[in-house]
């Protein structure tokens, strides 16, 4: 058998392509002929057609709006809400260690957190990729408690929406895009433990023709512009899924929180937030190629310099904040410490430079952090005068990727990698 093992993105992207405008390929994505006609994302879409099976809903904790689409409390120090998910505030990661605690970590919810009773919960693998379980209507199922019995593993991992960052086309290029105006607090590094995907796949009867994995979520159906698009979920291909993709029931030591995905969520490293699906119930495992809205209308680049099917979004770029409040007061005269974090999908951070205004410098890099999903880093600064003053960070990683001033546009948004302009008043 002569399937390619490859478990990146854009060549995975590429080959499925092939196939898909070949006739080859199955699943409940843009239908062929509406891609080729695309051009946009609003394109008219087939809408799925799988049975539901009905979502357990619990009741919701007490304390919490129960007609918010977020469950956790939103404390204006530690979210910004945007509709119905919510962004990390960058000055709430200040004095904090490596990771983001669940209480500040960004939410992105296509509709709403749902309340899943555990006991009722399962996972449900079934596909042409399983021995005994090709149909969606007799799964090889795992309640959590058998999940839980099996080897854990935990890995540190970090999590971005491939729109954060989508404001600065707006306000630094004018240039806006349309979805959620994440500033850049679309990003998080937490400790999530769990048993691996591909240990799960194993148990469930994974034969040697399974060629793609897709993990759906138990929220409720994603409605836009009409068009009902069905749950949330995106292919992996069969390399990725058994390499290092983890069914998460742990985040920072903590049962998973409701609107990171409880009991149970997929989690990706390297790949774009989309990618790690959130309260996983169905897994579809073919051994045909499989597509979603989410990998043929979303989670694309188009525009200028992409094909009209657009291209694969591949990793995530590169990009810098500093924990400091937007338009922050600081002392003129007196030395501060600048502090920030910079992360690339591509892989870790080489270097940091920062700019106060009078050219760029190496920031001081945090030695414990060499190697892992995200730098932080620090840089002392003596604001000369008073007034407003402009801030830059800029990392490079060690693919030797870095951030132009610029990014380079799309239509949806994606991947911002240009040094962002911090403003402060110098008091
Ligand atoms: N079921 C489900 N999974 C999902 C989503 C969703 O809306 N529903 N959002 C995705 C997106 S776009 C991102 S960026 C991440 C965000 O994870 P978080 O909310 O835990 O930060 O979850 C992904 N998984
Ligand atoms: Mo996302």
């Amino acid at each position: 058998m002569s399937r390619p093992l490859s478990s990146e993105e854009a060549d995975h992207d590429a080959r499925r392509g092939r196939q898909w405008l070949a006739g080859e390929a199955h699943g409940a994505g843009v239908a062929r002929d509406d891609l080729l006609e695309l051009g946009s994302a609003m394109a008219a879409l087939t809408a799925a057609a799988a049975e539901r099976e009905p979502v357990a809903v619990a009741p919701a904790p007490v304390g919490v709006d129960p007609g918010s689409p977020i469950a956790k409390p939103l404390p204006p120090e530690l979210l910004r809400p945007l509709e119905t998910n919510a962004e990390m505030r960058w000055p709430a990661m200040a004095g904090q260690g490596y990771v983001v605690p669940n209480d500040r970590f960004f939410v992105r919810n296509h509709t709403v957190t749902p309340r899943l009773d555990a006991d009722a919960w399962r996972l449900r693998l079934f596909g042409t990729g399983l021995r005994d379980a090709p149909t969606r209507d007799a799964p090889v199922e795992f309640t959590l408690d058998e999940l839980r019995r099996l080897p854990a593993e935990e890995s540190t991992a970090l999590l971005e929406c491939a729109g954060n960052g989508r404001r600065f086309f707006a306000d630094q290029q004018d240039a806006p895009a349309p979805g959620v105006a994440w500033d850049l607090g679309g990003v998080g590094v937490a400790r999530w433990r769990g048993v691996r995907l591909g240990t799960v796949l194993r148990l469930a009867g994974l034969t040697d023709d399974a060629v793609d994995v897709m993990p759906e979520g138990l929220d409720p159906d994603y409605v836009t512009g009409g068009v009902n698009l069905g749950r949330v979920r995106r292919p992996l291909p069969i390399a990725k899924a058994l390499d290092d993709v983890l069914l998460a029931y742990e985040m920072n030591g903590e049962p998973l929180p409701a609107d990171h995905g409880f009991p149970v969520r997929v989690v990706v490293p390297g790949w774009i937030g989309i990618s790690s699906i959130k309260w996983v119930g169905p897994v579809e495992v073919s051994a045909t190629p499989l597509f979603s809205p989410w990998n043929t209308q979303f989670y694309r680049m188009f525009g200028p310099g992409h094909p009209a099917d657009g291209d694969a979004l591949g990793t995530q770029s590169v990009k810098s904040a500093f924990e400091l409040a937007w338009d922050a007061h600081l002392p003129a005269g007196t030395e501060v410490r600048l502090h920030g974090r910079s992360w690339s999908g591509a892989g870790p951070i080489d270097r940091v430079e920062v700019d106060t205004g009078d050219g760029w410098r190496p920031a001081e890099l945090v030695a414990a952090d060499r190697g892992g999903p995200w730098q932080r880093w620090t840089a002392a600064w003596r604001p000369p005068a008073r007034g407003r003053w402009t801030l830059r960070a800029r990392a490079t990683d060690v693919t030797g990727a870095g951030q132009p001033d610029r990014a380079a546009p799309n239509d949806l948004g994606y991947l911002f990698d240009g040094v962002v302009r911090h403003p402060v008043t110098v008091v």
